[in-house]
């Protein structure tokens, strides 16, 4: 069976259990305790690089989770969450790449204070403005569709919809996007959503290893 390596506060490893969960894929959920587990030998084994999540599918093993995305639709098409449309194809890489390469970055800062980390307020502001940008382009691309394509649900509401409502946990109100406040809404009432929120407690256990990872990248 597939087995999954994850940490449930893990943001990465969320968009690939979603996915998994609405591919219906059967897998294995192997904890990775971020409390420095992740430097294991057995978890270096599995990726060298020590972050979650990954993948090892008959044999075959996957870290990143975009790629993990990208290899779950290759292999489980069935139910597809990736148009074959051009213009889908680059909308639904759009969303996921500025999700990761803009959005989640930009949360770092808003998150350091969570933590008892102290954060530059030039870094807070710029960081503020980016979160706007990149939410303002998805209310746009939102229109009046239910999803980013259309009607059905692709990789760009996985890997979006996992980031964008925190947001309001991060002291961001989604009050004045109203399309992506009720995308986001439509998203979090999913079974694969609500399975793989983290429960308030586990959060909370988890601050002090967060703290550390963000101590290590600043
Ligand atoms: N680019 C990677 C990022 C993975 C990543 O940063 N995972 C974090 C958890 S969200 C982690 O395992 N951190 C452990 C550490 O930094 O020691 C992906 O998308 O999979």
């Amino acid at each position: 069976m597939l087995k999954f390596y994850y940490n449930p506060v893990s943001v990465n490893a969320r968009r690939a259990w979603v996915a998994l969960l609405e591919k219906q894929i059967p897998f294995e959920l192997i904890l990775v305790n971020l409390d420095d587990d992740q430097f294991s030998n057995d978890f270096t084994a599995v990726n060298p690089l020590q972050r979650v999540p990954a993948i090892v599918d008959n044999g075959f093993r996957v870290i990143e989770s975009l790629a993990i995305l990208d290899y779950l639709e290759s292999k489980y098409p069935k139910p597809s969450l990736m148009p074959s449309k051009p213009e889908n194809v680059a909308t639904v890489r759009m969303v996921e790449m500025l999700a990761v390469n803009e959005l989640q970055p930009a949360t770092i800062p808003l998150t350091r204070p969570l933590v008892g980390l102290d954060v530059d307020n030039q870094k807070l502001d710029a960081a503020k403005e980016r979160i706007i940008s990149v939410i303002q382009f998805y209310e746009n691309l939102l229109g009046n569709h239910s999803y980013f394509v259309g009607e059905d649900i692709t990789l760009a509401d996985i890997v979006a919809g996992t980031l964008v409502p925190s947001l309001p946990l991060l002291g961001f109100s989604l009050d004045v996007y109203p399309r992506l406040k009720a995308w986001s809404e439509q998203l979090t009432m999913r079974e694969s959503w609500q399975q793989t929120t983290p429960l308030p407690e586990v959060v909370e256990a988890a601050l002090p290893s967060v703290r550390k990872i963000l101590e290590r990248r600043s």
